[in-house]
């Protein structure tokens, strides 16, 4: 969802979307919602630490006796070569020649491309989109095309959310025709400066439709963009549907036309929601594939966000509270750089309370199996309930499944009972706000020093922040707080 999307839908529900979410938690015990607020606490800035130092939180003294400042500016503790440096971690055949591994791949419309306003004769061109959303200006959509007088028919399968009746809409200079399973529904294949159509058609949740669309410029600005729209559905660009196991074996749309890999374009293109229902996961989630995922070419690392209270939802109509904060936030609003390598799934937990430790081992085991990952890099990272799961995880299942962890305003108190130095076998970057009236700071203050006291731990870090509130997460996930905690998670294999 837009900024633009996301702010109408907080004003609509009365729902605080800056900090999203506001939990409390007595020690991993019961949680009470709170209309929690980030805005509510003091002012993110106002802590004497923060400041000065080039806005860096934790450059202050240690307040917790025992943390060394310093055990986050060096270079890694373990002193000896990095991990991942020794022969053959990623020299095997890939892992995906299976069957199974074919599922994730981002589906696209397929485009032909005509030197002519009536898509005759042969297409002198081809191209794949993850959406149709351009506006060429006065110039070419592509290299080898002119700039007027061109066509383009594009297909598609989409998927239906919901059984209700949706809203297609073309926006286009200059003409355009819209088929949905079948139904010519938008006509209007004549020149014209930019127009919106709309048309509506009743679909069945689940249920796969082809779309054809055809589009002429005859001169001068070119643009089309499709978009759709239902009562649960907030108007957005059309997407089509992804992956082969998922569709039951509709791969021409996808990338398998377009040599095996995704696209590169903004982070937001690669950003899917995933329903629940609609895959094999326990959860719906937003899944976002790295620029050249593919399924058979070289995996790439997994990091799984669990995000707060605040964003529960059923899955499928709420899911899109998922973007509220994180990553899938940056990633929608193309924030998210096209290096970090990752596949990112933000999994939404439904009901009330906190993700279940057995809840997230069956999300990760789902999307090992169903990505092009590579298991030696799977990393967790979550914030206030998320953190809290995510902690609860670890506490029983180690490094069975992640290499590395970063938890943002949780509490590790009850992970570090259960596990004691154990815990040390996933490396963990922990933060929070000193000032966190919502969960108390000790949570991850007393988790994270009882780990560094360890002396088997793999990596331990404590970032505190000095007189910040609960929302601790948006400067540590922006980067805005000056720990790159992106490039410390690659550097963490399991
Ligand atoms: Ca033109
Ligand atoms: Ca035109």
């Amino acid at each position: 969802m837009s900024a633009r999307t996301r702010w109408l839908w907080c004003a609509l529900f009365l729902v605080s979307c800056s900090g999203g979410e506001g939990d409390a938690v007595d020690g991993g015990g019961g949680i009470v919602i709170l209309p929690g607020d980030r805005d509510g606490g003091p002012p993110r800035d106002a802590g004497p630490n923060v400041v000065g130092d080039a806005g860096f939180a934790d450059a202050g003294t240690p307040r917790d006796g025992g943390f060394d400042p310093n055990r986050d500016a060096g270079p890694p503790r373990d002193g000896g070569p990095p991990r991942d440096a020794g022969p053959g971690r990623d020299a095997g055949p890939p892992r995906d020649a299976g069957p199974v591994r074919d599922g994730g791949v981002m589906a696209l419309f397929s485009g032909e491309v005509f030197g002519n306003t009536t898509l005759a004769g042969s297409p002198i061109a081809t191209r794949s989109d993850p959406f149709i959303d351009f506006d060429w200006g006065e110039n070419a959509p592509q290299a080898g095309v002119p700039a007027d007088n061109f066509s383009i028919r594009w297909t598609a399968t989409v998927r239906a959310g919901f059984s209700e009746t949706y809203t297609f809409i073309t926006e286009s200079d200059d003409g355009v025709r819209l088929w949905v399973d079948g139904n010519l529904i938008i006509d209007n294949f004549t020149p014209h400066g930019v127009t919106r159509d709309t048309a509506t058609i009743a679909l069945n949740a689940g249920q796969n439709y082809d779309v054809r669309l055809e589009y002429f410029d005859s001169g001068f600005d070119a643009v089309i963009r499709l978009l759709w729209a239902s009562p649960s559905l907030p108007e957005q660009r059309v997407a089509a549907i992804g992956s082969s196991s998922y569709d039951g074996g509709v791969r021409d749309g996808g990338v398998v036309r377009d040599g095996g890999f995704v696209g590169g374009g903004p982070s937001s293109t690669r950003h899917t929601p995933r329903q629940l229902g609609s895959t094999g996961a326990g959860n719906g989630f937003y899944e976002y594939l790295p620029p050249n995922y593919s399924a058979s070419g070289a995996p790439h690392p997994l990091m799984v966000f669990w995000h707060g209270v605040g964003e529960n939802g059923n899955g499928s109509t709420d899911l899109f509270r998922v973007l509220v904060n994180g990553p899938p936030r940056l990633i929608d609003d193309d924030q998210w750089p096209n290096n970090r390598p990752w596949v990112v799934l933000s999994p939404q937990h439904p009901g009330g309370g906190c993700p279940g430790v057995s809840e997230i081992q069956s999300f990760i085991a789902w999307a090992i199996a169903e990505y092009n990952v590579d298991t030696s890099r799977v990393h967790l990272t979550g914030l206030s309930c998320g953190a809290i799961g995510s902690w609860n995880y670890l506490g029983q299942h180690l490094d069975s499944q992640v290499a590395a962890a970063v938890l943002i305003a949780g509490d590790g108190r009850g992970a570090f009972n259960n596990a004691g130095c154990n815990l040390g076998a996933v490396a963990i970057w922990g933060f929070h706000g000193t000032g966190d009236t919502v969960v108390d700071p000790q949570g991850t203050i007393q988790a994270m020093n009882n780990l560094i006291a360890c002396t088997n731990r793999d990596d331990a870090i404590l970032t505190t922040y000095p007189g910040v509130p609960h929302d601790s997460w948006t400067q540590t996930y922006d980067l805005s707080a000056g720990h790159d905690i992106y490039g410390w998670l690659l550097q963490q294999t399991r």
